[in-house]
Formats: C-alpha cells, structure tokens, sequence
C-alpha cells in the first residue's frame, strides 16, 4: 500500500474514533476531508511534503502529523486514543447504513465489541431492547451485515479485471516462446458484477516448460502467498487479498477447460443434461460418445457439437440461453449442414462471416446482436474541471478522439449537489459558451453541451426551462434521501419534457449501498412511453441497472438505455466494457442502446420530447 493510502486509513480511522467519543463535528469532518484528499492524491505524499507543495483542505496541525508519520512510521496521539477501544470494534464501520451513533450505543449498553457479536446480539433479540430500535431498523442493520459479508470475499468486476489483465499481460511478456494460450474464465470472462476469486487458463508449447510457469506465476509482484502448489493448478493470494487459480491445460483439452472453467456452474449442470440425453460425456477434458473424444481442442465445437450455437460468456448462467442457442442452430446452422458439405466449426465460421457483412442477418440472431464494444460512439456522462472532475474540456475532447468517440457528452452537476461544485446558471452558460467555441475551432460537433441535473426531493429539476433548452440532452439523476421510496420522485423526473436520460436509475453502489425502493414496473414503463433512456452506468462500483433490472425493463417494457462511464478522469474511460458486459449480460442488442446511435441520430432521438 502506498503511503497515501496508509494515511488516508489512518485518517480514517481516526474519525471513526473522534465520533465515538462525540468530539466536535468539525473537528471530525477535518479528519475525514484530509483522508478523502490523500485517498485521491495521484502525487506521492513524500514528494508533495519534500517539495512543500500545499494540500488542499489540510491544515497545519494535520499536515505536522502526516509529516510525523512519514518519518517515524507512526503518530503518537493516533497510537495513543487507539487503545481506548477495542480493535474488533472498528469491523463494524465497515457494514452499511451502521453509524457511529449505533456502534457508540451498542458497545456502551450491550457490549458489542465486533462483527461477531452484532450476529449474536440479532439472534438472541438483543437489539430490540435498546430504546430508539424498531424492527425496521433492526432489519436495516441485517442487510447491512449481508452487503459486508459478501463485499468481504468478492471482488468488482473492474478491479478482476485489471488484475486478470496484468498477470497475463506479464505472462505473456516473459514466457513469449513458452505460452500458447492464455484466458482468463469464471465469472471473470463472464463479466459478472462482482468475481469471488479469478480463474486463468493457460497452454505451454512443451510439458517441459510446466515448472517455469508456475514460477513466474508465483514471483509475480503483486503475489503475497502462494495457497496451493501442484502441477496443473497453482494458487495465490494478492496483495490486495484476491484469490487467483493459474490452471495449466493441455493443449489438446484447451476448449473443454475453457468451457467448463467459465461455467456457470448452473450453467454447466443444464449444459451437461443436454448431454446425457444426447448419449455424450462432458467434462474439463473433452465432449465423449462411447468413449471417444469428439470435441476437446476448440470450445464452439464443443457446442456446436451438441446442436447449439456457442452462447456468449456473458450468457452462460442458465437462464434461457440453450433454449436460445438450440433455436439459433436449428435455423442458421442446420441449413448451411444440409445445403454443404462443412464440418461444423467451418459452417459455424462461414456464417461469423456473412454475419460480419450483412447488418440485416446480425440483427436476426440474437446472440450476435447484441451490444458490442465496437458498436459504442461515445459517452454522454463526463465530468469536467467544471464541477468535481480533473479534465479540462480540451483534455476530454482529446481523449475522446483517442479513444475512437464520435462525441462526448460533458455532463457536469448541477446547482444543489454542491459537494461535488455543482454548477450555477450563469457557469452552466459560461461552460456552453466554451464547449460550442471548441467545437467551432475543430470544425465539428464533438463535445456535447449535457448536464447530470439533480432530481430533486419534490421530482422537479434542479434547473429552469431556461437552462435545460439549450442543452443537447439532458440527464437527470437522484443524489439525496436515499432511505425513501423514490417511484414517484422518478416518475416525475422522467415526465419532464427535457429529460433524455435517468442516471444510475437505482442508486445503488456494488458492497456499500443498496437500492433505494423503487416500483420498477411504473418506472421502466414510464421510461418506455416518454422515451426516456435508462442508464447503464458502467463505473466500476455502480453498474446501475445491473444485469437483472436491465434484462427486465428491456424485455416487458422495451426500454432505451445508455451505456456512460461517469468518469471523473479521462483515465477512467475504460470503464466502457464493463457497462457493455452488463448490457450483454441484460441480453440488450445494439439497436437499444442510444450511445450506439451516430451523431445525428443522438441528437434527432434527444429532440423527440421537446
Ligand atoms: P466466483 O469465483 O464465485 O465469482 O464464480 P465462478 O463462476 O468463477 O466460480 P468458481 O471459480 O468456483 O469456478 C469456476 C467455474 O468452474 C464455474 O463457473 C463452473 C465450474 N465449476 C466449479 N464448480 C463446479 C461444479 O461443481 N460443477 C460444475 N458443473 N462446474 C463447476
Ligand atoms: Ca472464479
Ligand atoms: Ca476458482
């Protein structure tokens, strides 16, 4: 961990402490500012102090400690109140919707010291004879516990993702005449929200060759302790406490492991009742009729095999897909079959190729319809240096082009979220005036004048007619009083003639906030009927809607959606596939996502409403 995150945890936890013992709010919330500044500090904090370069928010008795810190390994005053309480008990910040007023009153009067203790407390009633706890409350502090026992051992999709990507990226690198085949699987290759431990497969050119890959897997820097060491399966612990299975697969079982590596495990049992109707044995190694490998090397021939065109990994969670994959053989694959002599992977591949060219044929069959990376021409949620993001409107549009984006919507908050200095009419104006003059300079419309207007408690817009009219769309989005059912305040929202887009629609963020109530039936239909487009936020700790409301307000309501990252960093636009593996999952083609749409396509759909 790198000194600024050593800090901000201290920090941190300091302020945990400081509400415990009731000190003055101020002085609490300094605690909490300065460990969120070293928490999205991108310098070291040892070159900010060596060069006496300022910090905003912290001030001099904060910063003499962070000083104290870097030179002696600890500060004194923080050793000192930590011994007031028990360590176990800090455990309990981390559930949910549990505050310090709660964790003071359950220590003081039931002496609940730990995670542990809560559980037991639930169980025997405990809580309900605390004056101020009603079963609802008691209730919100058993979901709490559920998210953090699940948060505890699984992981972000994104964050899976970087670490898969880094370890066969170094792989690859150091064993380039070794390696033939590398993939990740599981829920990895998936793309499910969250990953409980990462899954890589891999193929050397000689049996040989076993040994110095396990030891390069195993002396990979970001390896703290190796779980499991065997010839075909090695195991480690990250740094950051991730669980990663290396797997080393003949080369000859390559597609069968693929297969069933990345399951569903749901998935894997329905695929192989299919089989055992079908008289075939599957397993890791290879698709068997009486004993007799039929198809092991490639994982679609394995499918095709068995009468089914191969369902995208993101499909595979048995919850229609072979229904689905039956249907698409029997009509596109079957016919070439009984028209030419192919084996089946060619018949398989020569349809891939009329596919590629023939939009009319893609759109037939649903597996290959839906969304796509490639599909995406841009992003209509960015923040600029406007209001709480890093990058200039310049920087974005730069990094737009880059990334291959016809447009990029700058969306910064509005007027009432001024923690994230929303903002005014007139810098609203201000902000327009600069992004049309930019557009002017280029020659083209790139950037996008689209604001994330706050919904406010009443439904209404945190901005007038006269400000929303000039924008090329607009999003709207709930920022406040998360505990109460908010249908109608988003009904309301979506009425409004000016908006195109609800953000993040179910507020909830992965391992930390659940949903706030929403009737989603009046929502998604609403949505439907006002051509309102519902987000798919691809942040990495968001992904809202996810894969279930997603697939669900597009299949009974025929909803529009937007695929946006939210990026507060141009850095951060990566973030794209994460939201079209949830789209995927959602079973969403291309046609229902509006930031597939080419420029004037966009916009003609925005004007619709108005
Ligand atoms: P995770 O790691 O909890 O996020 O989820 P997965 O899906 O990656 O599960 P994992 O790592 O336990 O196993 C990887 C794949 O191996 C899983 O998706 C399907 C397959 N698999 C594991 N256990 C079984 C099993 O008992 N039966 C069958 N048919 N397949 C299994
Ligand atoms: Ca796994
Ligand atoms: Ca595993």
């Amino acid at each position: 961990m790198s000194k600024n995150l050593e800090l901000a945890k201290i920090f941190y936890r300091w302020a945990d402490i400081l509400d415990l013992k009731g000190d003055n709010p101020f002085h609490i919330r300094a605690y909490r500012q300065a460990a969120k500044v070293l928490e999205d500090l991108k310098e070291d904090i040892e070159d900010v102090i060596k060069n006496n370069k300022k910090l905003p928010g912290i001030g001099a008795s904060l910063r003499k400690k962070i000083i104290e810190y870097l030179e002696t390994g600890k500060i004194k005053d923080f050793e000192k109140l930590k011994e007031e309480f028990p360590p176990s008990l800090f455990e309990l910040f981390e559930i949910p919707g549990l505050g310090p007023k709660t964790i003071k009153l359950l220590y003081e009067r039931l002496n609940i010291k730990s995670i542990d203790d809560l559980e037991q407390a639930i169980k025997e009633g405990k809580l309900l004879r605390l004056p101020s706890f009603g079963l609802k409350k008691v209730e919100k502090i058993k979901k709490g516990l559920e998210i953090y026992k699940i948060s505890r051992d699984k992981i972000p999709l994104g964050f899976a993702l970087q670490i898969a990507n880094f370890i066969i990226g170094s792989l690859k690198r150091n064993l380039k005449d070794v390696i033939t085949n590398i993939s990740y699987a599981g829920s990895t290759r998936r793309m499910k929200e969250t990953v409980g431990d990462i899954d890589i497969l891999v193929t050397v050119k000689n049996k040989k060759f076993v040994d110095k890959v396990n030891e390069e897997f195993k002396n990979l820097e970001i390896v703290k302790e190796v779980l499991w060491e065997g010839p075909t399966r090695t195991s480690i612990l990250t740094k950051d406490g991730v669980q990663v299975d290396l797997r080393i697969i003949e080369k000859k079982s390559w597609g069968a492991a693929l297969q069933y590596f990345t399951g569903s495990k749901a998935h894997n049992i329905a695929l192989r009742k299919i089989c055992l109707e079908k008289g075939y044995k599957l397993n890791e190694y290879g698709l068997y009729k009486d004993d007799k490998v039929v198809a092991s090397e490639n994982e679609e021939e394995i499918y095709l095999t068995l009468g089914l065109y191969p369902p995208p990994p993101e499909l595979r969670e048995n919850l229609g897909e072979l229904t689905e994959a039956k249907k698409i053989f029997e009509k596109y694959i079957q016919p070439i079959l009984n028209k030419e002599k192919l084996s089946l992977l060619d018949a398989y591949k020569l349809l891939k190729e009329s596919i590629k060219s023939d939009e009319n044929l893609r759109k037939k069959i649903s597996f290959e319809n839906l969304v796509t990376l490639k599909d995406i021409k841009g992003d209509l949620h960015v923040h600029s240096k406007y209001s709480d993001g890093a990058n200039t409107l310049e920087e974005i549009l730069k990094a737009a082009l880059d990334f291959g984006y016809e447009y990029i919507g700058i969306a910064d908050h509005s007027k009432s979220l001024k923690v994230a200095n929303g903002l005014s009419e007139e810098e609203v104006k201000k902000r327009n005036y600069e992004i049309d003059k930019i557009n002017e300079k280029i020659g083209k419309k790139v950037l996008l004048k689209v604001m994330e207007v706050d919904i406010l408690p009443d439904g209404s817009l945190d901005y007038d007619e006269d400000i929303l009219k000039d924008l090329d769309i607009v999003i709207a989005a709930i920022h406040s009083r998360f505990n109460q059912d908010n249908t109608e305040r988003l009904l309301r929202a979506i009425e409004n003639k000016y908006v195109n887009i609800i953000a993040h629609p179910s507020g909830r963020i992965i391992n930390q906030r659940p949903s706030y109530d929403v009737d989603w039936d009046k929502v998604f239909k609403a949505a439907s009927e006002n051509n309102v487009a519902l987000e798919i936020n691809a942040y990495f700790n968001r992904l809202d809607l996810n894969d279930t409301l997603a697939y669900k307000a597009y299949k009974e309501y025929n909803c529009k959606f937007a695929i946006n990252t939210d990026s507060h960093f141009i850095d951060q636009f990566w973030m794209v596939i994460l939201g079209v593996g949830q789209a995927r999952r959602a079973w969403l083609p291309k046609e229902s996502i509006i930031t597939t749409y080419n420029l004037p396509e966009l916009l003609k759909w925005a004007q619709l409403k108005r």
